[in-house]
């Protein structure tokens, strides 16, 4: 197949889902050509297979802000003709599913170009229930040829806000060969330098991830048993974090490492996951530790319980309570076979449900029944 694939290149989950399925079709032998503002992260190679075309934007007195969402369907359709496309597969309802249905309706009727949308999270749950986007991301959504949610819980969150459901449940995945615990001691020196063992938290630092909560957590747990705490990622709250581990003393405790692209070693040299977040469609941070035997403090919201068992491979709390999640890590941190034989759970449970194995052959399938529809 040829096939499209739009997602938001530099900034969350949705960008890294999107890129990393598209490698996998690639190496399945299809040919992907990644239509974006600027080459996603996660494309570090490109090849025969993996192409990439840059929506280019004209700017112009009269825009105050250069219209996206019209320069990436004249990309998208071009793109369709050129590259003779057969479906555009887009991450994130807004706007790309507006794009790709522009682009379509501009192919007829000489070209079919069937559309398939991906509903991530916050495009469904923030922005999407927004009233200044809610009827054209419903639109968006009515309109595609296929419609795909990375959780049952965004099912269902998708039909209680835009009473829509005919969506096709298909999970995030993870490939158990590049996600894999590996020795790093040198790294592990780095961010725990007397052998302590460490927390770790990944995200983009937005507030809906609440970062405060892993500093709020973590010095809880040293008042149990001693500790380190890495913050992997930048963002918006990153100086609130930073501030309030200051304000508690425990600064020294905690390392800020800011965006790093080997998220596989920093999970390698952790032994605990925070992800406090406050709404969490799916959890990818949750699967991607789960697969290096990284055991999930988390909070009890949205997807992540389809990700994490409680009590299982990690804990959940409700949003906010510090108190439990930190009496849960501290258990985690002082039980060091426990731990152990948690994250060994955890990472049979990751790949016996979540590998790539599992889930790529679904998104073909599905694609397939759409162009046969
Ligand atoms: O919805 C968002 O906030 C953006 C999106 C992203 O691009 O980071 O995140 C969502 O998609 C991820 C990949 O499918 C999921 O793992 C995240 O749980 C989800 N984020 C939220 O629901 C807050």
């Amino acid at each position: 197949m040829n096939i499209g694939i739009t997602v938001y290149p530099t900034y969350g989950g949705s960008g890294i889902v999107g890129s990393e399925l598209g490698k996998e079709l690639a190496a399945r032998g299809h040919t992907v050509h990644f239509i974006a503002s600027a080459l996603p992260t996660r494309l570090t190679r490109l090849s025969e297979r993996v192409r990439f075309h840059e929506v280019e934007m004209m700017s112009y007195p009269l825009f105050e802000h250069q219209p996206y969402t019209l320069a990436l369907a004249t990309k998208m359709s071009e793109v369709a003709e050129s590259e003779n496309l057969d479906l555009l597969h887009v991450h994130y309802a807004i706007p790309h599913s507006i794009s790709a249905i522009l682009a379509r309706e501009s192919l007829k009727p000489h070209r079919r170009l069937p559309v398939i949308t991906t509903l991530h999270g916050t495009d469904i749950t923030l922005v999407g229930a927004d009233r200044s986007y809610l009827p054209i991301t419903r639109y968006g959504i009515v309109q595609s040829d296929g419609v795909t949610s990375i959780s049952h819980y965004l099912k269902q969150a998708t039909s209680e806000t835009f009473q829509f459901d005919q969506i096709e449940v298909i999970p995030n995945f993870i490939c158990g060969t590049d996600y894999r615990r590996h020795d790093v001691p040198e790294l592990r020196r780095q961010l725990s330098p007397d052998g302590l063992p460490l927390l770790a938290h990944v995200s983009n630092f937005r507030p809906v991830k609440r970062p405060v909560d892993c500093v709020e957590i973590m010095a809880r747990v040293l008042k149990k048993t001693p500790a380190r705490l890495v913050m992997v990622g930048d963002g918006s709250e990153r100086q609130n974090a930073e501030h309030r581990a200051r304000c508690l003393g425990i600064h020294d405790s905690c390392v800020f490492v800011g965006k790093q692209p080997n998220i596989v070693d920093y999970l390698s040299a952790s032994d605990i996951l925070l992800l406090p977040s406050e709404q969490e469609s799916f959890g990818l941070a949750a699967l991607e530790a789960m697969a290096c035997e990284v055991p999930v403090v988390a909070s009890r919201v949205g997807g992540v319980p389809e990700v994490v068992t409680d009590g299982e491979t990690g804990f959940l709390s409700a949003v906010g309570d510090v108190e439990k999640m930190s009496a849960d890590a501290a258990r985690l941190v002082a039980d060091e076979t426990f731990r152990r034989e948690m994250g060994a759970r955890a990472r049979e449970s990751a790949l016996s449900r979540y590998s790539t194995d599992l889930i790529i052959p679904q998104y073909l399938n599905f694609y397939e029944r759409i162009l046969a529809a």
